[in-house]
């Protein structure tokens, strides 16, 4: 419902309620946040988010580096989007240095919500659904984390549109997966890491998800790994595990995090499975509203380690 207090993180929000907040800080910090629109949606939606450049676009008159960084790609993770609104709302607010330095030493891009038809549907109908709301015959909705166009459909997807690992009748057959993919493209040479927030399982994904072959940085990338799953333990305990996705959960083609690393020119590309740990199918995606805050917080803790490693390489 609408908000009656002020937007925090002790609750889970409509989407609405996220883009008029996205909206009131970009009215409230000139000059830092911008918004962008990373797509379209089959509903004519708009895939919102912010860019935040706390300090300039520059530093010692080069460019910054940039983090881009979406969540919500599938629907009912409800704890991505929420994670990455906590991220927004640090990178603006903290006091805390090393995160006031990963505020200030990159571009942020942030896009809380790749999937805005399909979380306005788990508010209004089905809590449970994962895809777009694409009409496909008598079902709906491709998987758009299976809908991008590099290898799309080899392997770990469906040709079958009830499924929800419907990888679409092409790639990049989704207005959302082609807008966004679009966006970054026009970010070409700007980006640095690639994020993308899922639930669940407490996992820390690098490519790729289309066959078990290594990328060839992939003594950078379990550097990087090794950093940020240490991090993510620090504060609570919580363990995460992963590595590359198709030996760590499985086969998967057309990923995001895949069409970047593979297809951009950007060399560090991780997807988060957030909390909770491998519980009931029909719990894992509901974690208490309770949990945000400690959810976000270790991610940001996993974040500013990733990002002190990658400068490191
Ligand atoms: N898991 C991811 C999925 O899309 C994944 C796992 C991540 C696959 C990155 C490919 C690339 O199936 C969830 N829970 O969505
Ligand atoms: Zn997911």
């Amino acid at each position: 419902g609408r908000a009656t207090t002020a937007y925090n993180w002790a609750q889970y929000y409509e989407l609405d309620d996220t883009y008029a907040w996205l909206q009131t800080l970009a009215q409230k910090n000139p000059g830092v946040v911008t918004l962008i629109e990373g797509g379209k949606t089959y509903q004519g939606r708009s895939i919102l988010g912010v860019k935040i450049t706390k300090g300039g676009e520059t530093i010692n008159g080069k460019a910054k580096p940039g983090i881009f960084l979406e969540a919500g790609i599938h629907a009912r993770e409800w704890i991505a989007p929420a994670a990455a609104t906590y991220i927004i709302n640090q990178l603006l607010t903290s006091e805390v240095e090393s995160i006031k330095e990963l505020a200030e030493n990159y571009t942020w891009y942030v896009l809380p919500h790749a999937n805005p038809d399909g979380y306005v549907y788990t508010h209004t109908t089905d809590r449970m659904w994962r895809k777009t709301r694409t009409p496909y015959g008598s079902c709906f909705g491709a998987d758009p984390n299976r809908n991008w166009g590099f290898h799309w459909n080899e392997v770990g997807a469906s040709s079958s549109a009830c499924s929800d690992t419907y990888a679409g009748p092409s790639a990049f057959s989704e207005i959302e997966t082609l807008s966004l993919s679009k966006f970054i493209e026009g970010l070409k040479g700007k980006v640095q890491l690639y994020l993308s927030l899922h639930a669940y399982s407490q996992y820390l994904l690098y490519p790729y998800g289309h066959t078990a072959d290594l990328p060839d940085n992939v003594a950078d990338f379990e550097k990087v790994f090794d950093a940020s799953i240490a991090a993510v333990n620090k504060r609570y305990g919580t363990k995460y595990t992963g590595g590359n996705i198709y030996d760590a959960i499985y086969p998967a083609a057309g990923a995001s995090v895949d069409w970047a690393y593979g297809t951009q020119d950007v060399r560090m590309a991780f997807c988060y499975e957030l909390r909770p740990s491998s519980t009931s199918y029909f719990t894992g995606f509901k974690l208490p509203a309770e949990q945000i805050v400690p959810a976000s917080e270790e991610l940001l803790d996993s974040i500013v380690a990733m990002a002190t490693e990658v400068k490191s390489l």
